[in-house]
């Protein structure tokens, strides 16, 4: 899961102290803090080392990540108007850095490479409010005041996520996830009327690649039925056990989930039984173990090892199905 390298000693020595978005810009380096959680940990799969906002910064706009804050946009969205700033992405000229980082890793990694991409609602958010926020207040305001212009932010958005991921495959990455982080802040009806049309059409217009596409929320509880559109898999966090997500998702994709990040900051024996827990309500074929959501910064790397080491000695083969692996595809 994202930012497992975070709680690393050897991420935090290479990364310094400059900005992550000057890290990301070096392929060498991106490849590098990829490979570390895999090296260390042994997962099944790698995680670009990017970030949400770096095809924002692609189409020229000022997006800075401060530290212990994220991603802060100078200008922020909220009017008609600011539509205009928003240009198709060329992703060999505008994330030509990041597709040198996939080719260097789809050469070095033995494990899939997961590309991704922000979601149209979780960018939107950061481009109207500026930055982080808590309730999503203008982003909602704009949605519900102005529909047409909120649409059209989300269908600009929907854009520059499928061309970074097509670009993303073409390179090399052998899946790709749509990080809809803050989707779960909305109601059924709006994520149904507002969000779920552009983000549909995203996901299922990425169906030709034939890579799995995993679709992942925070909170969504309520909205796993609807994030399945277009997915092959549906993110899960702590808050839903997996047989009732299940329930919700139906039988026909794999769910990706859903120990609580924080659950590893209670040792390795509280960890290793939520594990458990978990791997008998997923029920074995068509799901993927991970986290609910990101790797705490203050987790003690040993117990992410304890917990890779016990879910491939409790599953039967230990290892992704065949084929998903296949780097020779690409
Ligand atoms: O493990 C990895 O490093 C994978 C690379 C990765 C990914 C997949 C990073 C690096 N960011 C992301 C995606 C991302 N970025 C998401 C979606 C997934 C999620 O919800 O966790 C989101 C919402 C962001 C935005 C972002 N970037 C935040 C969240 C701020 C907020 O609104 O609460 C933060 C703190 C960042 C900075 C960032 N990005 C990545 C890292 C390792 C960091 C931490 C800062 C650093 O190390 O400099």
């Amino acid at each position: 899961m994202r930012q497992a390298g975070r709680s690393l000693p050897e991420y935090r020595s290479l990364r310094g102290e400059g900005s992550i978005l000057e890290a990301i810009r070096q392929p060498e380096l991106a490849a590098e803090v990829t490979l570390q959680p895999v090296r260390r940990y042994g997962v099944d799969a790698a995680i670009l080392f990017s970030d949400i906002v770096v095809p924002l910064v692609g189409i020229g706009l000022d997006v800075e990540v401060v530290p212990g804050r994220g991603p802060v946009i100078a200008e922020p969205f909220r009017s008609r108007a600011d539509l205009a700033r928003l240009r198709p992405l060329e992703p060999e000229v505008d994330l030509a850095y990041v597709l040198e980082a996939v080719k260097i890793l789809v050469g070095e990694l033995t494990v899939p490479l997961i590309g991704f991409a922000g979601a149209p609602f979780t960018v939107a958010s950061y481009l109207v409010e500026g930055g982080p926020s808590r309730d999503f207040a203008r982003t909602k305001a704009l949605m519900h005041t102005d529909p047409a212009t909120f649409g059209a932010l989300l269908d600009a958005l929907a854009d520059l996520a499928a061309s970074a991921l097509r670009a993303q495959v073409g390179a090399g990455a052998a899946a790709i996830q749509l990080f809809d982080s803050w989707a779960g802040a909305l109601s059924r009806s709006d994520y149904e009327r507002h969000v779920l049309p552009p983000t549909r059409r995203l996901l299922e217009g990425l169906a030709d690649l034939g890579v799995p596409r995993i679709h992942f929320g925070v909170g969504t509880g309520e909205l796993l039925d609807l994030m399945g559109a277009g997915a092959d898999v549906v993110g899960v966090d702590w808050r839903v056990p997996l047989d009732a997500a299940r329930r919700r998702v139906g039988p026909h994709r794999a769910l990706q989930g859903n120990l609580d990040p924080a659950v590893c900051l209670a040792g390795i024996d509280a960890a290793s039984n939520e594990t458990r827990r978990i791997l008998a309500e997923g029920g074995g074929t068509g799901h993927v173990f991970n986290l609910g959501h990101g790797v705490l910064p203050a987790t003690d790397p040993g117990v992410l090892g304890a917990l890779v080491e016990l879910v491939h000695a409790e599953t039967t083969d230990g290892r992704v199905p065949a084929g998903v692996g296949d780097q020779e595809r690409a």
